[in-house]
């Protein structure tokens, strides 16, 4: 079940597409990545997080993840910078790395809920319905 909520608000995330309904699963991912109930995520904790979920996603545990284990063209496309095909995970991880950064918006290092609901809040004509 958390797999499942994990790789939703990853979707969210990567396509910044998300009703107010979803905006929950965004509470739940933030609790869950704020390992020391500091109520702010750090660098260490989000990346950590995206490893865990790499590996999670890595059904056949080949170390990468092919387009079975990314179900979503686009998203595979944005992750796998050489395009051979897979996403391995220093792609994986160089894309968290711009991920956090656009999160951050007071660029303190760490996310607040309110970052992440920031950047949760529909932006795109995709999003509007
Ligand atoms: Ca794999
Ligand atoms: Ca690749
Ligand atoms: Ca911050």
């Amino acid at each position: 079940m958390k797999k499942i909520l994990f790789t939703l608000a990853g979707l969210a995330l990567l396509t910044g597409i998300a009703s107010a309904d979803s905006l929950s699963h965004y509470e739940i991912m933030f609790k869950s990545m704020d390992q020391d109930e500091a109520g702010k995520v750090s660098a260490n904790e989000f990346f950590e997080t995206w490893k865990k979920n790499f590996k999670q996603q890595d059904e056949n545990g080949n170390g990468v993840l092919d387009h079975s284990e990314v179900r979503d063209e686009k998203i595979f496309q944005s992750f796998d910078a050489n395009n051979d095909d897979a996403v391995d995970a220093d792609e994986d991880h160089a894309k968290r790395r711009e991920h956090f950064a656009i999160l951050d918006t007071d660029h303190d290092g760490s996310l607040t809920l309110a970052e992440l609901r920031r950047r949760a809040a529909p932006s795109t004509t995709e999003a509007r319905e």
